[in-house]
């Protein structure tokens, strides 16, 4: 049972691909420590996921796998709600109420927006310019206080908690203002194993760029061989010039819960390429019980629907219960 000194978390996930190991340390491996202390929901985000095209059905085993693999992370759906975004209709109800009240030059100013649609330049769909409505819908549905965000995702909670304001000053007191909150690991960013500048991401078109939360152990070995670095063949953590060495003992240190300093010292005099090996086994060895569990889960499609199918029910009530409300300010005539 909650007690009543829980805040309310919120966080989502987009089944967009394979999920990486960026993807845990930023996120999942967070998710599972805070369900302790907060009354979390956690969404897969397929709304948001079709912002950048999908094989229809590789996002629906996509949304099907990442249930299994987030219960193989630790994520306890009895005290959390889990549940799929597009199953709630409510997601989309409220952000068309929201997008009314938020402006384009906001929206065009954000910078996921402007990375995005720089890459997508002829064929920039609207989605990827109100996708941060659509995430404050999200937020705000359920009277979140607590929001775990990465570097990347500050500007989106900014203008999340600016429409909860404007609502309530609008209207009268209806949301609650979301907090963003910083997890004990500071919220790690992972870079690309190719690119050590850019944050490895799971729509990476270079499969060498990421590892995924279910490589192989020796797929994990050769992307960590195959890693970029540099050539001074010195060991330590220095993100301006030593962006890949820096990344992979950053990687090290999630895994085996060893201070980046206890990394450095550790290695110190040992060359590249047994780093990068160890480092690889250190990441495999941590995933493999996540695996095998996650072969159990996936593998029983009726506990996976039976899964969403509560996390629908317990997140509807509560989104519900603020969109009546919503209706009802705005002035939507509902009979008498
Ligand atoms: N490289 C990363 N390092 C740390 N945290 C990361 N996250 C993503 N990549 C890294 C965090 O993972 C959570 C879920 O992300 P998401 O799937 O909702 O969207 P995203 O940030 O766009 O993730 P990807 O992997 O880059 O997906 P695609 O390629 O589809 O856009 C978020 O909390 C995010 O901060």
């Amino acid at each position: 049972m909650h007690q009543t000194a829980q805040k309310r978390l919120f966080s989502a996930i987009q089944p967009s691909g394979a999920i990486t190991i960026g993807n845990y340390i930023g996120a999942i491996q967070n998710w599972a420590a805070l369900q302790q202390q907060n009354d979390c929901i956690f969404a897969i985000a397929d709304l948001h996921a079709i912002t950048v095209q999908q094989v229809p059905e590789i996002l629906r085993k996509n949304s099907r796998d990442l249930v299994a693999l987030l219960l193989a992370c630790g994520v306890d759906c009895k005290n959390s709600i889990l549940f799929l975004q597009s199953q709630l209709s409510y997601h989309i109800e409220l952000m068309w109420l929201l997008s009314s009240m938020c402006y384009i030059g906001e929206l065009s100013r954000m910078t996921q927006f402007k990375d995005k649609s720089a890459k997508k330049e002829e064929n920039c769909n609207a989605g990827l310019m109100t996708y941060p409505v659509l995430m404050a819908a999200d937020i705000l549905l359920y009277q979140t206080e607590i929001v775990p965000v990465g570097a990347d995702q500050k500007q989106h909670l900014e203008l999340a908690r600016n429409l909860a304001l404007r609502f309530n000053n609008r209207y009268s007191q209806t949301f609650t203002l979301p907090e963003p909150y910083i997890t004990s690991n500071g919220q790690a960013k992972i870079f690309s194993l190719q690119e050590p500048t850019k944050k490895m991401s799971k729509s990476d078109v270079n499969s060498l760029s990421y590892i995924t939360l279910l490589d192989k152990k020796e797929e994990i070995i050769k992307k960590c061989k195959r890693a970029v670095t540099d050539s001074d063949n010195q060991i330590y953590f220095d993100c301006q010039n030593k962006a890949g060495i820096s990344n992979l003992l950053t990687i090290y240190s999630a895994f085996t819960g060893k201070s980046i300093a206890e990394a450095e010292m550790q290695f110190k005099g040992v060359g590249y390429a047994n780093f990068k090996e160890t480092v690889g086994e250190a990441v495999a060895k941590y995933l493999a019980p996540i695996q095998e569990r996650y072969r159990e889960l996936v593998a029983d499609k009726r506990y996976i629907d039976t899964v969403l199918r509560d996390g629908r029910e317990r997140a509807g009530d509560i989104a519900y219960k603020t969109l009546r409300k919503v209706y009802k300010k705005i002035g939507f005539y509902r009979g008498e």
